[in-house]
Order: C-alpha cells, then structure tokens, then sequence
C-alpha cells in the first residue's frame, strides 16, 4: 500500500477516530440531493461502525437517491428525517458525523434533529459562510469526502465490509468523473487500487451508477436539449429545464443530474450552466468551468457555491430574472479575464 494520508490530515484524522472511538449510537448524514460521494461515504462509515458492533443509521434531509441504493447491503440502514423512529434515535444518539457538506443550509431539517447531539463534520469543500458547529476534518485537497473516510479507515487498520469498499469506490468515482477530473490525484488510484484488491469491482460498479439510466431521466433530457442556447463567442453555453415536461414526466431532482455537462462539454465552452424552477417558484442553478473561471466565487454571488470547476446556487426568486443576472455575472467573470489577459 504506497498510499500515505498526508501530514495535515494526521491529527484530525487521530482525533475523529478517538471521537468515533467513544461512541456507540452514531446518526449519520450529508446534503440535500445526496450525491455518490454523500451517500457512499455515509455508507461506508455506517458499515465501518456497525462492523464493529456500534449502531449507526443514515438520516438524510432527502431521500436516499433510488439509484445509490444498491449500496445499502439491507432494511434499517436509512430513516426518513421526519419520521418518528428518526426523532427516537436523535435522542439516544451519542455522536452525529456530517459527510461531504459543512453547511448548515445543506443539511435541511436534518439540523434541527441533531441540534442538540456532538458533531462531526467530514468534508472536501472550501469553508463557506454557515458552518456546521462541531469538530471538523476538513480537507480540499481531497478529491472527494470518500477520501477522508479512507484516511480514517486506513488508520484504524479497517475492518473493511464490503459496503464500505463499495461506498468508497462510488464515493471517488462519482466526485472524480469516473477518474477523468482534475481532481483525480495519484492517490486517488492508490485509494481506488486499495479498494479493488479489497473487493470493489470497477466495471459493475460503474455499471451500477452509470448504466441504470431511467427513460424519464432520457426523455427529460431530450426536452432539456431543445433549450441549449450558446452565447456568440462561443464560450457560454446553458440549459433551462423546460417546466412542463419535468412535470408531465414526473421527473424528480436526481434526473437532473448530469444534465449541465452538455452544455458543458461543447467544443469551446469555458462556463455551462443549467438552470431550473423548483415546484416553488425558486430557481436552481448549476455552474460548471472548463478552465480558469472560478465557479464557486460566481455561485457565492447568488448564496451558493461549491468547489472551483463545480458548484451550485439556489435563488429565491423567479428563473427568468435570476439567469439574466447569472448570464450577465458569468459574461463579466469571462470578459474580466480576457481584459486581463490583453492588459
Ligand atoms: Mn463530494
């Protein structure tokens, strides 16, 4: 195993251990929309806990995404943070362990359920504004909150259940782009190599994520794609989701994901976005960079954020006012550069 967590991580990593250590009652949970990263990491901490003969359950502010579910080895994993049975267990808890978000806006009603328990934040995103109270390992360089959860797991010598070589796996794949971003470190491959001679199997599991494409999500797709709009230099290209086919088909939060990489991904494109009205009215935005354009900064702008090439942004206003001044913002991060560049 060449793999060595680095040094600034040594001390939170023996001092959330020796937390996790203490605790027998263990609530755990990410951010809205739980992404492979949130879901994986929660999972594999859950089964790394229960491994041990500790309790651990997954309560998230939305529910757990159909299409992670192959994750969870069984029943009883996952509560509905509404539920009764979720408020008994806030009160028996003893520690509650907040994956791959530190925000307290990320967490939703989750927040108040664990008002009054420790916590415990594990996270890869910059700092933001509205932070999670509670110990944190918080760490940017990794390249997804999968990666703090190995650092812990490594330390602790496992055990390694296979829904935690599964959660870590997905975890890294899904932050990474399936190994293809920027992020994607030699450590990353450590981690994922570590995790194939353990039992993760790379072509089901990607399979798995990537290969149970819904028709809605297709078909919702092919209605998005009628609204593509690119700017005349080229550079700018977004998305809006057509409202009344995300309501006819039923189409739900996870159909979207994905959808901002068209735009994204043509030729010449340095900024895609991809926006969306809520079923209230508000309006959801996706910002995703090619290059120099930092797209966290752009999405603060509008109380969102997220990392540098990937982040988000939910207005509370109207979509049509709201991507005009997205538009406009994104023009003049783009257009400010070049000034730079020519000056
Ligand atoms: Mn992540």
């Amino acid at each position: 195993m060449s793999y060595q967590t680095p040094k600034s991580r040594q001390g939170p990593v023996e001092e959330i251990l020796g937390i996790l250590d203490g605790a027998k009652r263990v609530l755990l949970t990410t951010h809205i929309n739980a992404d492979g990263d949130g879901a994986g990491s929660e999972v594999a901490l859950a089964g790394w806990l229960r491994a041990q003969g500790k309790k651990a359950w997954i309560i998230n502010p939305t529910p757990y995404p159909d299409s992670l579910r192959f994750l969870l080895p069984g029943k009883g994993w996952t509560l509905d943070s509404g539920s009764s049975q979720a408020k008994e267990l806030a009160q028996g808890a003893d520690l509650a362990v907040i994956l791959d978000t530190g925000e307290v806006s990320r967490i939703g009603s989750v927040m108040a359920l664990f008002q009054d328990l420790p916590k415990v934040v594990i996270d890869h995103h910059p700092p933001g504004p509205d932070p999670i109270p509670g110990v944190s390992f918080r760490a940017p360089d990794a390249c997804a909150a999968g990666e703090l959860v190995f650092d812990l797991l490594i330390r602790a010598g496992g055990p390694w259940p296979p829904e935690a070589v599964r959660g870590l796996y997905v975890a890294l794949l899904a932050d990474t782009g399936s190994f293809r971003f920027s992020n994607t470190s030699p450590d990353t491959h450590r981690i994922a190599a570590f995790l194939q001679e353990k039992g993760a199997d790379p072509e089901k599991l990607h399979r798995s994520v990537y290969g149970n494409v819904s028709l809605r999500k297709l078909r919702l797709l092919h209605a998005t794609l009628g609204e593509l709009e690119v700017d005349p230099e080229g550079d700018l290209a977004w998305m809006t989701v057509p409202a009344g086919a995300f309501d006819d088909l039923r189409a739900i939060a996870d159909d979207i994901e994905g959808l901002v990489d068209y735009p994204r991904n043509i030729k010449g494109v340095e900024v895609g976005l991809l926006f969306r009205e809520t079923a209230r009215g508000a309006t959801k935005v996706s910002f995703r960079s090619n290059g120099d354009i930092d797209v966290n900064a752009l999405a603060r702008q509008f109380g969102g954020g997220g990392h540098v090439k990937a982040s988000g942004a939910l207005v509370e206003r109207p979509l049509p006012e709201v991507r005009a001044e997205v538009l406009e913002a994104v023009r003049n991060a783009v257009r400010g550069r070049r000034g730079d560049g020519r000056g």
